[in-house]
């Protein structure tokens, strides 16, 4: 005789075709979605972020609903509400007499931990199911990556191309490159207006989830005023429809591009809806493929737009499986200061940093590179504590879950892992900012100057990271030139560098607690 299935769904698993969804039966099986403040609280998450989150939750069981399928919800506010998923889990077997519970694989190192507890503990079968969400599994990342020396993201790119056929010619690479960022990484024109993307106006449903976060985490991070996620299926369609349409054509172009007031420039903003399941990875790169194929879009943009998903995004959650738990603890760098509270407050005379932080605080997002090159850069040349950056980045945006936001931190931002994920670490002068942005123009700061009270910091905290490292860092091929350069100045002038940065980093204010 068949036996009831209790079928867990987890606020990252909001996909019709998901694994624990596969087989259902309406006439017997129930599923269970639960609001709960140990995954609302594990850290404190933006307040767009709870919203999106326990909106698309709320959304994704009424469409379970509507299509004849029993949904048990367990609302945060719910009287009776456990507090966890193992907990809910608990209840909720005994509540429908489940004979077994079928999961699918956690997202996230903590949770699978919680899974395995639960095992133990429920008085039935458990059965966790393979997430197979994404293009490569973790299966055939371990098998690529066994016995490499180098696990560079570009050789699992063309790996997953020729696996995928996504921009094959047969079994070249279309346009007969792998890769065409050197046509990419401009600057954008002064006066270039970028086009207004397409946000979401709240619906009422979750315009009570808003009411209920501001009351429940009223001291949370961020600002609910210009929300503008959509929190359906439906809503993520149409954003990567518009996205294909109107910005990926010069995606490639202006990829790299910062602009003040202008945060979403050319970008997908899509993260949220593919890490939450709204959108599936396949489905965006062949969109953008299509684009490419139709001739609506040029091969550089389609060719890097796809590399981010079909590259990036799949590798760093193939290295997050590989190296968990140790990855998150190793610090090579030996980095411990503390997180400045501008990066909660926005008050810096940083222009760069200032702006960054603001849009964080108004959208729960920013782009990669407001994110890599101007927050990541100062967390890396400061020699700010891993574990404090982290935690900033795995709370302030709308898309972090720890298997994504952690390696790009710890291996991409902070060199943390001594360059298991990127060749050399990201360091950059504010001459970087200078080209890429029209931040230094309104900053207090002169780019152009190297030391004193006027100096931009990027640039004394350049060579002061240099220096502070030079034991960890010198041997590194990729970063002879700066070395040399660094060893060629005069020690007064290197003394003068290292001065400057003591004086501004020790001047910082770090007293927030999150
Ligand atoms: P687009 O620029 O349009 O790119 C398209 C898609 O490619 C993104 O939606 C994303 O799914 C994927 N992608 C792009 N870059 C990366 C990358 N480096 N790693 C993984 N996927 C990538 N992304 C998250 O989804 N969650 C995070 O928590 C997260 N934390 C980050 C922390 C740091 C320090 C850095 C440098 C990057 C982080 N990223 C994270 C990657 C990237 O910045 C975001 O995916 C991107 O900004 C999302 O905006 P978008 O959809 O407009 O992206
Ligand atoms: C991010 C999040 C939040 C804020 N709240 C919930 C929740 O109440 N219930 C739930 O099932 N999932 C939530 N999530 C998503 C989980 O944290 C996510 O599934 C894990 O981090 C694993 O990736
Ligand atoms: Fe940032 Fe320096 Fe430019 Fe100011 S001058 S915006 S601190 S890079």
């Amino acid at each position: 005789m068949a036996t009831k299935a209790l079928r867990l769904i987890l606020g990252d698993q909001l996909t019709r075709g998901l694994a624990s969804l596969k087989d259902l039966d309406p006439a017997m099986d129930v599923v269970l979605m639960a609001e709960v403040m140990e995954e609302a609280s594990y850290v404190a998450h933006h307040k767009q972020k709870l919203v999106f989150v326990f909106s698309a939750m709320r959304r994704f069981a009424r469409e379970l609903r509507e299509e004849g399928i029993t949904v048990d919800y367990v609302a945060l506010d719910a009287r009776e509400n456990a507090g966890s998923l193992g907990g809910e889990l608990k209840r909720a077997v005994a509540r429908h007499g489940a004979g077994r519970v079928i999961l699918t694989e956690p997202g996230e190192w903590r949770v699978r931990e919680m899974f395995d507890d639960w095992r133990e503990e429920l008085d039935c079968d458990v059965l966790i199911r393979e997430d197979d969400r994404f293009m490569c599994s973790r299966a055939t990342f371990e098998a690529w990556a066994g016995g490499r020396r180098s696990l560079r993201m570009e050789f699992f790119y063309r790996e997953m191309r020729r696996a995928t056929g996504l921009l094959m010619d047969a079994d070249q690479p279309e346009g007969g490159r792998w890769n065409f960022d050197p046509e990419n990484r401009k600057s954008l024109p002064k006066g270039h207006a970028p086009p207004r993307r397409r946000r979401f106006e709240p619906d009422a449903a979750t315009r009570e989830v808003m009411a209920m976060v501001e009351t429940r985490f009223p001291d949370n991070f961020g600002s609910l005023e210009g929300y503008g996620w959509a929190v359906g299926r439906v809503e993520a369609l149409e954003a990567l429809r518009e996205f294909v349409a109107d910005a990926l054509p010069v995606f490639g172009d202006y990829q790299d591009a910062l602009k003040q007031g202008a945060p979403f420039l050319y970008h997908g903003l899509i993260s949220p809806y593919l890490n939450a399941g709204l959108l599936a990875p396949r489905e965006v790169c062949d969109a953008a493929e299509a684009a490419y194929r139709e001739g609506a879009a040029p091969l550089n943009a389609v060719e890097g737009f796809i590399r981010q998903i079909l590259g990036w995004r799949e590798y760093v959650r193939g290295i997050y499986w590989l190296k968990m738990p140790e990855y998150r603890e190793i610090n090579r760098l030996g980095a411990d200061r503390r997180l400045p509270d501008f990066y909660w407050t926005a008050e810096t005379d940083m222009n760069c940093l200032a702006q960054c932080v603001g849009d964080t605080r108004d959208h729960a997002y920013a782009h990669h590179i407001q994110r890599l090159m101007v927050l990541g850069n100062f967390a890396l040349l400061a020699g700010l504590a891993p574990r404090e950056v982290q935690d900033w980045y795995l709370l302030v945006y709308a898309d972090a879950y720890e298997w994504v936001e952690l390696p790009n931190v710890h291996g991409m931002v902070l060199f943390a892992d001594g360059g298991l994920l990127a060749s050399k670490p990201y360091a950059a002068s504010g001459a970087y900012i200078d080209r890429m942005s029209d931040y230094c123009g309104t900053c207090r700061y002169d780019v152009k100057a190297k030391i004193g009270e006027n100096a931009c910091p990027f640039n004394y905290l350049y060579w002061d990271f240099l220096a502070r490292n030079e034991q960890a860092l010198a041997g590194n091929q990729r970063l002879a030139m700066p070395y040399r350069t660094l060893a060629k100045m005069a020690p007064e002038r290197v003394e003068a560098i290292r001065r400057d940065a003591a004086r501004f980093l020790d001047a910082l204010p770090s007293t927030y607690e999150r």
